[in-house]
């Protein structure tokens, strides 16, 4: 087998690039080790930036978005008695989107599956090899057993956070940063219409909460519990309960409905420099990782590929190397910005049971909440800074 890119995961990072690199007429094969039953109901990230929104449309994968996404003016902070808006268009002129990664991922399959690039499930066993050479291979056996050799131009490691590609950079030298949060949130999906028009992201004594959604009869809510926490030991009242008390406000209240997932997810930053070794390409969460506060893991996902697939082009049919000479530094340019806002957000947000943090995170919250200076700041880095 050969292709000009192998594309190592069929996450949203793997299945856009192949998408961008089809459409300006370079080939890729796409290996998956997991089935598409698995990766279709994967329940992720649920934000998406305008940027995102975009390049998403300009691919031709708008259309259930439009039809089926809600865009979002705003988000609520809170904090006890009070609930401030947030208007994103009025403090920098652009907006987001819900719309699930599930479903974005699901598009992504579909157009792939629809006379796209070839996408192999069930693969295993991948390994890179000669990625320093101008002709790398990727070895793996397919679904059927039978052991595959990919030739190729470039290898795309999109692998996600547990992928092979990062070692495969990290072995010739570079550096990794990496902190790990003490709390994690526990995260419901519900049938239940939301109780509000846009996010609300609550401080409260009790720990961080924050209402979200997916339609508008499903809703997506989170709570900041300890890492050690166990799923069992939460019941769905006891859930709904300590919904109710950290989104408390006099005249509102939570919608409750069956419960159709929960789980725990932890809570991480984690950045890998370079993104780049020889002929292989690191994108999206095989290269960093953010606390989902910010909700930036898909974007930077999506600026990711943008760039490398434009770099791409470049080098393979016009055989100029300046973008992807210069592809690691400016995609680490961003992954800094989104990983320094994710920590903000986390950090103004979560509660440690100190209290001089306690009185340092309302003091942030109440200068966002009065100053359009600090609003904007917020709104600018939520809603997606320039993709360079
Ligand atoms: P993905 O989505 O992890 O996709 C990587 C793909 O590579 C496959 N893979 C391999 N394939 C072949 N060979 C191998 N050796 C392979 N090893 C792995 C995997 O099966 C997978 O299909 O990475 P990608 O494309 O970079 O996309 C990034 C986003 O998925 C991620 O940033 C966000 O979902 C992060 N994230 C969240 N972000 C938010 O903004 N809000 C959230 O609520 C939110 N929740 C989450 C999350 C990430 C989670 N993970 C990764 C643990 C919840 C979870 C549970
Ligand atoms: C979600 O809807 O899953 C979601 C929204 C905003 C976040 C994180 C997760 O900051």
């Amino acid at each position: 087998m050969r292709t000009q890119v192998a594309i190592i995961g069929a996450g949203p990072a793997g299945l856009l690039l192949s998408r961008l690199l089809a459409l300006q007429g370079v080939d890729s094969v796409v290996l998956e080790n997991r089935s598409r039953v698995y990766v279709e109901a994967r329940i992720r990230a649920g934000i998406l930036e305008q940027h995102t929104v975009d390049t998403l449309t300009d691919a031709g994968l708008g259309d259930r978005l439009h039809r089926e996404g809600l865009e979002h003016r705003g988000i609520y902070l809170q904090h006890p008695g009070t609930r401030h808006k947030l208007d994103f268009p009025e403090l920098c002129g652009r907006t987001v989107w819900v719309y699930g990664q599930t479903e974005v991922t699901k598009d992504l399959i579909e157009a792939q599956l629809d006379g796209g690039p070839p996408l192999l499930f069930e693969v295993s066993d991948v390994t890179l090899e000669d990625v320093d050479s101008d002709s790398p291979r990727v070895r793996f056996t397919d679904a059927d057993g039978v052991a595959q050799v990919l030739e190729c131009d470039v290898i795309a490691g999109t692998d996600g956070f547990h992928g092979v590609s990062r070692p495969v950079v990290q072995a010739a030298g570079g550096r990794t940063w990496e902190r790990t949060y003490p709390y994690a949130w526990l995260g419901i999906l519900a049938d239940a219409a939301p109780a509000t028009d846009e996010l609300i992201y609550a401080w409260h004594p009790e720990g961080f909460a924050l209402y979200s959604m997916r339609s508008p009869t499903v809703s997506r809510l989170y709570l900041q519990v300890d890492p050690a926490e166990k799923i069992e030991d939460w019941s769905d009242d006891r859930i709904w309960d300590a919904l109710d008390t950290r989104f408390a406000l006099e005249g509102w209240s939570v919608n409750r409905g069956p419960v159709t997932d929960k789980s725990i997810l932890p809570m991480r930053s984690f950045v890998s420099s370079p993104m780049r070794r020889g002929r292989l390409f690191l994108a999206g969460d095989a290269a960093h990782i953010v606390p989902p506060t910010g909700a930036k893991g898909l974007n930077l996902a999506v600026a990711d590929v943008t760039l490398l697939a434009r770099a791409l082009v470049r080098l393979l049919t016009e055989k100029r190397t300046d973008l992807v000479d210069t592809y690691s530094d400016r995609a680490l340019a961003r992954v800094w910005r989104c990983t320094h806002f994710s920590w903000f957000m986390t950090s103004m947000l979560h509660t440690s049971g100190d209290d001089f943090d306690a009185h340092l995170q309302l003091s942030q919250l109440r200068r966002i909440c009065s100053s359009e200076a600090a609003a904007r700041e917020l709104a600018e880095n939520y809603t997606g800074l320039p993709v360079g």
